[in-house]
């Protein structure tokens, strides 16, 4: 018989997650993880059950159906088997509910949030509508509109599958999709109601039951700050659209069992949520949800292409060992670990902040930081989830090449992360705005130099040693760069953004290292600090402005 290599098998995936467990055993009150855990296990076996069934499968995608057999146009969209699952799962385990309850007060979001981390690679991007719900609940909390708070939150944060609604957001146009400035759909009133008039470019999840969306009140002036927010049922209770086409489903790179659309609003009707203008700012609070989400994703890709090439290492055999047993491939696995973990920290540091912000128990600075540390993370992660899932085609070599065995799919799927919600440069903008609006680094420095006060073991020294030294350098570039042309702050935004999500995460990465060695007696949280500050943290540019613009202009 020829030899059949073993194929790389999942476990239960919240009890093989070491960093996971260690670290909500650190961060939650003991009743409280005893009384989400049962979940926490229920959907880590789904998780691992999941993957055997889709390499078992032919791999479904959503369909649009235009047209009835009397021509009549319905434009039907047929879901996936596992998106009609993921529907009653995702309401029954309170996916966005969570988040949103008040039994676990500030750990809500860690909760929410560790569900959605271990749901993520099971759910064929069911998590995107999930994650644009829970934006959408929060910006209509954030709105004050009590008459849309009543209409839809009942639904959205429903834990019954009969009530749960999901939503979408409207936001890009073939004009722009960083730059909204030239959206072109109208809002006008008619007969005491508003109706859109437009063509919306990116619709994802187009099969969802409400959406936000922006749009320019009829007369109004140009540029952003003009838009207006709109809230929309698309379609009447029994299922007909109103007064929307969909165009057709996009052809993606990846994420291709969710529904992502091209649509046209003939008259939608829809109802302001605030002022007829400001648009942008009140839908802010989708973005800073959808981009946690986004960053939690990257993570659970990470999660998820380390324990496949974990367990494949571990099968397969090469020059007479298991490739787990060689010290080459042994240091390519620990630098992905080591990334992994460093960026886990800092995304829940971020989740925990949104939490304790959300309860109204955060200061000033701590609001400050969730608003400065929400871009770096989704930055981050977004760049690393990609790096990872290469890396991870690599390791399992020919096969992790191949369609069939799942492997490619994930690198697919993982070039969402830079790109949803917006690209890296605009998460490098975004934090250079929240920069000014925070008055600079100060709330940032002075939580680092809390986290880094908790790190006392001397095995962790060098590392807490560079975190500082890298601090003096992000001020002194930053102090420089804000003198001269703002040109030349926006050519390092990047590298500023990337530098810092990295330093913080080397800190709080160490802080839970020195925990898991007293509390856990765990020296491998302290060796991937050790290794991912040997990755370095900055890679900042002193000619940065002058040598960019002459190689972007590369002409003869
Ligand atoms: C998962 C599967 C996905 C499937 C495929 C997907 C492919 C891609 C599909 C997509 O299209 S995803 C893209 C979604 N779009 C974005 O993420 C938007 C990206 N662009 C931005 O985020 C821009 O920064 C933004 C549109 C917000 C810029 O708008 P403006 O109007 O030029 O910005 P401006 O004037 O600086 O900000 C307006 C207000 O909003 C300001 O407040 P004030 O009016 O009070 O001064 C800002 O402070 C506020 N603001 C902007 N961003 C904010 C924010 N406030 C809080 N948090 C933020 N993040």
């Amino acid at each position: 018989m020829a030899f059949v290599q073993a194929a790389p098998v999942l476990n239960n995936q919240y009890l093989d997650d070491r960093v996971l467990r260690s670290y909500v055993r650190r961060i939650l009150p003991r009743t409280m993880l005893g009384a989400i855990e049962p979940g926490l296990i229920d959907l880590g076996d789904y998780a691992a059950t999941a993957w055997t069934l889709a390499r078992s499968r032919e791999r479904g995608e959503p369909r649009l159906v235009q047209w009835d057999a009397w021509g009549g146009r319905i434009d039907r969209i047929e879901l996936t088997p596992a998106w009609i699952a993921a529907q009653p799962l995702a309401a029954r385990h309170g996916l966005v509910a969570a988040g949103h309850e008040p039994a676990f007060a500030a750990h809500a979001r860690v909760h929410q949030f560790a569900l959605a981390y271990l749901f993520h690679c099971a759910s064929e991007f069911y998590t995107c509508p999930l994650a644009m719900s829970d934006g959408v609940a929060t910006a209509l909390k954030a709105s004050g509109n009590q008459r849309l708070i009543e209409r839809a939150l009942p639904h959205l944060l429903s834990r019954d599958p009969e009530q749960f609604w999901i939503a979408g957001q409207w936001m890009t146009e073939n004009s722009g999709g960083s730059d909204v400035a030239g959206t072109e759909t109208v809002a006008r009133e008619e007969k005491g109601r508003w109706r859109l008039y437009g063509r919306k470019w990116f619709v994802s999840a187009v099969n969802a039951q409400a959406a936000l969306a922006l749009a320019r009140p009829a007369g109004a002036a140009a540029g952003s700050d003009a838009l207006a927010l709109f809230y929309l049922e698309p379609r009447k209770p029994d299922g007909r659209w109103r007064n929307i086409v969909v165009d057709r489903l996009k052809d993606k790179l990846g994420t291709r069992e969710l529904p992502t659309a091209e649509i046209h609003l003939n008259g939608a009707p829809a109802e302001l949520v605030g002022e007829a203008k400001h648009g942008v700012r009140q839908i802010a609070p989708v973005l800073n949800i959808t981009r946690t989400w986004n960053a939690v994703g990257a993570l659970a890709t990470m999660r998820r292409c380390i324990a496949l090439v974990r367990d494949y290492a571990n099968r397969r055999i090469a020059f007479g060992r298991p490739l787990a047993e060689h010290p080459l491939f042994q240091d390519t696995l620990a630098g992905m670990q080591a990334e992994f973990e460093a960026a886990f920290h800092l995304v829940f540091f971020v989740v925990e902040l949104l939490g304790r912000v959300q309860c109204g128990q955060a200061d000033d600075a701590q609001q400050n930081l969730l608003r400065l540390l929400t871009p770096l993370a989704k930055l981050w992660t977004g760049k690393l989830a990609v790096t990872i899932a290469s890396e991870t085609c690599e390791s399992i070599g020919g096969m992790g090449y191949l369609e069939d065995s799942g492997v490619p799919q994930l690198l697919r799927d993982a070039q969402v992360w830079p790109i949803w919600e917006g690209a890296s440069n605009v998460q490098a903008l975004d934090f250079l705005r929240a920069l000014h609006g925070a008055g600079g680094l100060q709330s940032l420095l002075s939580a680092q130099r809390t986290i880094l006060s908790q790190v006392q073991a001397p095995e962790l020294e060098p590392c807490v040693r560079s975190v500082r030294a890298s601090a003096t350098i992000i001020a002194d570039w930053l102090q420089k760069a804000s003198t001269g042309e703002r040109d030349r702050l926006e050519a390092g935004g990047r590298e500023l953004a990337f530098g810092l999500a990295r330093m913080f995460a080397l800190a709080l990465l160490a802080r839970h290292a020195e925990w898991a060695l007293r509390a856990e007696n765990d020296p491998r949280p302290a060796a991937a600090t050790r290794r991912f500050a040997d990755h370095g943290v900055l890679r900042l540019k002193s000619n940065g402005l002058h040598d960019a613009q002459m190689l972007a202009g590369d002409n003869y």
